[in-house]
């Protein structure tokens, strides 16, 4: 785990993104499994300013010049699409400084990458919820997102992650860890590994079919996280979708799939008592709803057909991810103890299983929602 950047680091990025301008303020934002970001208050001559620093983790992405590009491209288009509108993009889309010589990216004395976004306030996000409406707007920000990016499609975005959604790749990085054990962890694993073992056949279906072009590949987000939507603190009205390091071509299924498997959970990713962790089919409702709303005259049948086993694939894949970077010794997530990678895929196993037994319930929810003239109002 990398520790939190010396002062001296901030006030140099800073330094170089605003010249000669005061920090008032400068303080941490913990959640996040992979970048640094610190938020920092900056006396601007024509006020104050609220910006979000972070710094890009390079393991994970190492063309963070590529990442930029990306979303350089995407929140311009995001908003010129609320322009278009007559809706001003401010708090609807990330805004990125450049340094008076016009670069996104400000590299550290010690070899850091650097960007910064103005911070959006009087906004939040939620880590979990059982507020119905607050999901319902997540999911309506997500599907509303990737309905705005429709018409982007045919720019060449940069893979930023290659094959971050490809299952079987995940399957083979597990595989290969648990053969590794690089530290003797396996064995204490044994029932988790076999778990994920005997569902391996899952792993292609989704792949496959945008292989061989029976899905359509869209541009997509590919971290649908509760945690990445802001809602303002007031209204609870959802308001810009957030993390754009990973929006790229995929499939409108894991985005669908991820965001269940993160807003449908009745507790955190990390909870030690997997008593506490369910998947719950009412806040499923709410997400389906939302997300579908402006999405839903755009899927093809076979989009529908796999909607309810997205979820699945993508929980899957998350709990082979967690076990993985256990396995592996904990080199990619950021974690707080030893067994913290551990809880994490015990609470997939968890999730999963649920959602195996109510596999037959998604599949009419989502039936219902095909032709529901109330999708769009939350209720
Ligand atoms: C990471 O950065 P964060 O916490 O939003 C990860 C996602 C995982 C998620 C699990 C680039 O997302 O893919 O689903 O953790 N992001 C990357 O919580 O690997
Ligand atoms: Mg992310």
């Amino acid at each position: 785990m990398s520790k939190m950047p010396e002062p001296s680091i901030l006030l140099f990025v800073l330094e170089q993104f605003f010249p000669r301008q005061e920090c008032l303020a400068i303080e941490p934002i913990e959640n996040g499994h992979i970048h640094r970001t610190v938020a920092a208050q900056i006396q601007t001559p024509r006020g104050t300013q609220e910006v979000v620093l972070q710094r890009i983790n390079r393991h994970v992405f190492p063309h963070p010049e590529q990442v930029m590009e990306n979303i350089l491209q995407v929140t311009h288009h995001l908003q010129q699409s609320y322009l278009a509108e007559g809706q001003n993009p401010e708090r609807r889309v990330l805004h990125f400084f450049a340094t008076p010589r016009g670069d996104y990216l400000v590299h550290d004395p010690e070899g850091g990458i650097w960007r910064a976004a103005r911070r959006i306030t009087g906004a939040r996000t939620y880590e979990t919820t059982q507020d119905f409406k607050i999901l319902f707007e997540v999911a309506r920000a997500f599907g509303d997102f990737q309905y705005r990016l429709a018409s982007l499609e045919g720019t060449r975005l940069h893979e930023t992650i290659p094959q971050f959604h490809h299952t079987r790749k995940r399957v083979n990085d597990f595989f290969h860890a648990v053969e590794q054990d690089a530290c003797n962890r396996a064995l204490q694993v044994r029932q988790e590994i076999e778990f994920l073992q005997r569902r391996e056949a899952d792993a292609d279906i989704i792949t496959d079919a945008l292989a061989q072009g029976r899905l359509p590949t869209r541009i997509t987000h590919n971290d649908t996280k509760i945690n990445n939507v802001l809602l303002d603190r007031t209204s609870g009205e959802a308001l810009c979708v957030i993390d754009l390091d990973t929006v790229m071509p995929g499939s409108l299924l894991f985005d669908f799939g991820d965001l269940i498997r993160s807003a449908a959970s009745t507790a955190l990713e990390d909870e030690i008592h997997l008593s506490r962790v369910h998947f719950d089919i009412p806040r499923f409702i709410q997400l389906a709803r939302g997300f579908l709303s402006a999405l839903r005259q755009t899927l093809t049948p076979l989009e529908w057909e796999l909607l309810a086993f997205a979820p699945r694939l993508i929980t899957y894949e998350q709990a082979l991810r967690f076990l993985t970077d256990y396995l592996q010794g904990d080199v990619y997530y950021r974690v707080m103890y030893s067994e913290h990678n551990l809880h994490r895929t015990r609470t997939q196993i968890r999730l999963l299983q649920e959602m195996e037994q109510q596999a037959g319930t998604m599949e009419s929810i989502l039936e219902r929602c095909k032709t529901d003239s109330t999708l769009g109002r939350f209720s």
